[in-house]
């Protein structure tokens, strides 16, 4: 749903300390995606960010802009969720997960979460990302399924993603509305599934389904290329709402709100795929 004022947005700490956000998540370079996203989108919605970096890639222009990855050592993963977790005790209480890029550096995030309660876990199932050994690809499948899907609280899977987790095969808006149910059954989290640009017709629809609401969010689609950034931002803008208290299905309205008008104001580089814009709301 688009369209909603600002004053439906949950500014619990618009006095004092600002909402607390961690994303685990890889860079990617080029300031599309990844935990650049992520950081700007928590700038944006007013909450505090952190990042653990799990993985750096780097699109190369001379092979058609795919990507080169190298993973962050799991010492230095650990070591960075640590500061983090020391540094907050006690007030942290919010993390994104984003591409984690291999098995290890799953159970080494995975281990961290279980340090510690969280009010809320919001996994972008990033499955497959080009640059990837296939095999190794569907290790990470595995892995994330396993240990990091029955951590969360939230997840915002794509099409091609919620296929994977479900099982159902999604052409029509009544596919994507099966998946996030099943989706919800395993995981007992949120479910955020987005169709996207992906289902035939006019609008950009994504579902949303906790156990007890099921509700289709909306937009025009805005051309038919898909946008660098826009599934990192819509879990990082879900993140921060939630940070600062806003309940699941209001999240999921804003996230929505803020990745539309941040695709309507994309910035064109030399890449075959815009980035979106996180200061879109500024104009909306
Ligand atoms: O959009 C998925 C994604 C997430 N995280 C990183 C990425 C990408 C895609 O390029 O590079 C670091």
């Amino acid at each position: 749903m688009v369209g909603m004022s600002s004053t439906d947005s949950h500014d619990a700490h618009t006095s004092g300390t600002p909402a607390l956000a961690l994303t685990i998540a890889g860079s990617e370079a080029t300031g599309g995606a990844g935990a650049q996203a992520d950081l700007k989108t928590f700038q944006e919605l007013g909450a505090f960010g952190m990042v653990a970096l799990t993985c750096i890639v780097a699109f190369d222009p001379k092979d058609d802009w795919n990507h080169r990855f190298v993973p962050v050592q799991q010492d230095v993963i650990a070591h960075q969720l640590e500061a983090i977790q020391a540094d907050y005790a006690g007030t942290l209480k919010t993390t994104k997960l984003g591409m984690m890029g291999s098995p290890e550096t799953i159970s080494t995030v995975a281990t961290a979460l279980k340090a510690q309660e969280w009010d809320h876990v919001v996994l972008d199932p990033v499955l497959i990302c080009k640059g990837q050994e296939p095999g190794h690809a569907l290790d990470t499948d595995r892995a994330l399924k396993a240990e990091l899907l029955p951590l969360a609280t939230f997840t915002t899977p794509n099409h091609f993603e919620s296929e994977q987790l479900s099982g159902v095969q999604i052409r029509t808006l009544d596919d994507l509305k099966e998946a996030a149910q099943r989706i919800h059954v395993v995981s007992g989290a949120a479910v955020l599934a987005k169709g996207g640009i992906r289902l035939d017709g006019p609008d950009a629809q994504d579902v949303f389904y906790d156990g007890e609401t099921l509700e289709v969010l909306s937009a025009p689609k805005i051309g038919d290329h898909a946008v660098s950034g826009a599934g990192c931002s819509l879990a990082a803008a879900v993140t921060a709402e939630l940070a600062k208290g806003a309940t699941p299905l209001q999240a999921a309205r804003r996230a929505k709100e803020f990745v539309t008008e941040g695709i309507k104001q994309r910035v064109a580089g030399n890449t075959p795929f815009d980035a979106l814009w996180q200061g879109g709301l500024r104009r909306a």
